[in-house]
């Protein structure tokens, strides 16, 4: 047995037999594989961590270069957006931070703000030049004093979506809690009142209508990346 998992590992490098041998589960059974699957997907967010270059840039764009329409994505048609009522709004803030306190859009909007024109991709196959501007999620962890040695920084939306990213990428510059698209605020499609722009990753991890943030060490995952979407999903 131990003599043929090596065999295989060297002439097939790591198939999924060898996978399975290696880690003693008989792939027959769907739960097994699945194991193994999550196993290495959750093996490539580490390679991929590793790999992340916090001072490299997203590559940015002109004015002229910004897609009109920009295309409208969720789990549900654009007319489902969550309304949230911008006075009565605050950001909740919770985990391993000093400052619970909510913040308000003025909160918010009284950090410093950059602009960016960035690239969303989409994994189901298009992507759009947009314009956002907002707050470095960087400046905004200071004031709540988060604890940055923490693993994640978690967002939880007001349609029930949710996901996650590592404290490397929540410290890079060209991470933004975003207020404005283009000129104008946020319009409720593209996440009213506030919305994670994070151009290192994919779209899907860019939440809209954030209602909390929170730091942790516990893996938090998403509502995409608990359906199988690679966790880290990144440059
Ligand atoms: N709250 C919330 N955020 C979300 C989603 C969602 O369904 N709900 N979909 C994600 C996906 S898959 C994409 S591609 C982008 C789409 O953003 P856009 O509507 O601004 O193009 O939002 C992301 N953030
Ligand atoms: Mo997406």
């Amino acid at each position: 047995m131990e003599n043929i998992s090596r065999r295989l590992f060297f002439r097939q490098g790591l198939s999924l037999g060898a996978l399975a041998m290696l880690s003693g589960c008989n792939l027959q059974d769907d739960t097994a594989v699945d194991k193994v699957l999550w196993a290495m997907s959750r093996w490539n967010d580490r390679v991929q961590a590793l790999l992340f270059d916090r001072n490299r840039l997203a590559p940015t764009y002109r004015p002229e270069d910004i897609t009109d329409p920009f295309p409208f994505n969720a789990f549900y048609p654009e007319d489902s957006a969550p309304e949230i009522d911008l006075l009565e709004y605050r950001l909740q803030v919770s985990g391993l931070v000093d400052k619970k306190t909510p913040w308000s859009l003025d909160d918010l909007r009284r950090l410093p703000q950059v602009s960016q024109i960035t690239q969303h991709i989409c994994i189901e196959g298009w992507s759009a030049i947009g314009e956002w501007r907002g707050a470095p999620l960087s400046v905004f962890l200071q004031h709540v004093g988060a604890d940055m040695t923490a693993k994640y920084v978690g967002f939880k939306c007001a349609d029930r979506y949710y996901s996650s990213i590592d404290m490397p990428t929540a410290l890079h510059p060209q991470t933004i809690l975003a207020l404005d698209f283009g000129k104008d605020p946020l319009p409720l499609k593209y996440g009213s009142p506030m919305k994670l722009r994070v151009p290192t990753k994919l779209g899907f991890k860019n939440p809209k209508h954030i209602v909390e943030v929170f730091v942790t060490n516990d893996y938090p995952g998403g509502y995409w990346e608990d359906q199988g979407y690679n966790w880290f999903s990144g440059l």
